[in-house]
């Protein structure tokens, strides 16, 4: 992975082509290697779309994003899909194997490699159960697998790429609570040292992150631990308690 990851983001305005209102206003924060930041907020206050920002799906208007101090629009492609992989709210899986989906990203890793990746996303035991294991055979969209397969296959994807910064929209919405918290322990262990951003739902999933930021109508109106914004934040507290 390119650099250790450090993500910034200075005052960064966007708007979606066409669209009369910004989408996201003012957003500066940075997020640090072996750090968890949680992005919470309702529904379209804007917490995908910035993460999308970060592996340039679109552009900032205004202001800059940087990782490891150099503007992402600088880097290369290459540069940029080393440094950062993303777990997109739908996940997606391509017409193959489930080894060719593990791989996309991450084309040099070996079959040890896709099956520590799996053990993290704590996909083992279903990979192991399909015929084939990792040869089992992936349909277009990934209809073959279940919602909650899909999303820890893409998780597994991530890992495999080894990247400084993770992001996950999302990602652990489809799993029971248990598996859940099974998998961020092993995330904790085995990706201490990168960046991660999540989008999380779920209050147990937030409450771990070093730092949170609140997100409201595209601005962030809140941030600091779960403790701090429970005492301090009214946004935060409907959120959580909703
Ligand atoms: C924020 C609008 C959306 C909403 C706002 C992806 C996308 C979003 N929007 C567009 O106009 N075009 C697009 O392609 O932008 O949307 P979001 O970032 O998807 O919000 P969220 O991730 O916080 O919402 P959710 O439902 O995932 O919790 O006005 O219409
Ligand atoms: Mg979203």
């Amino acid at each position: 992975a390119a650099g250790r990851g450090r993500v910034e983001f200075r005052d960064v305005s966007f708007g979606y082509p066409g669209a009369e209102e910004p989408v996201l206003k003012d957003i500066s924060f940075t997020a640090e290697p072996g750090r968890t930041t949680a992005i919470i907020g309702s529904t379209g206050a804007g917490k995908t779309t910035l993460l999308n920002l970060i592996p340039r799906l679109y552009d900032a208007g205004g202001g800059q994003v940087l990782i490891d101090g150099v503007p992402v629009d600088r880097l290369t492609r290459e540069a940029l899909s080393e440094a950062v992989a993303a777990v997109p709210q739908k996940p997606y899986l391509f017409s193959g194997t489930i080894a060719s989906n593990l791989r996309y990203g991450a084309q040099g890793a070996t079959d040890e490699e896709l099956w520590e990746a799996l053990e993290i996303a704590q996909a083992t035991d279903f990979v192991r159960d399909k015929d084939g294991g990792l040869d089992a055979p992936i349909s277009q969209g990934g209809t073959n697998v279940s919602g909650g397969q899909r999303q820890r296959l893409c998780i597994a994807r991530a890992l495999a790429a080894r990247p400084s910064v993770y992001l996950f929209d999302d990602s652990f919405s489809a799993l029971d609570v248990a598996t859940d918290a099974r998998l961020r322990a092993a995330l904790k262990r085995s990706i201490a040292d990168a960046t991660v951003i999540l989008v999380a739902q779920r209050v147990a999933t937030i409450t771990e992150a070093d730092e949170i930021l609140v997100l409201d109508d595209g601005r962030i109106v809140g941030r600091g631990t779960h403790e701090q914004l429970l005492e301090t934040n009214e946004t935060y507290r409907e959120i959580v308690e909703s």
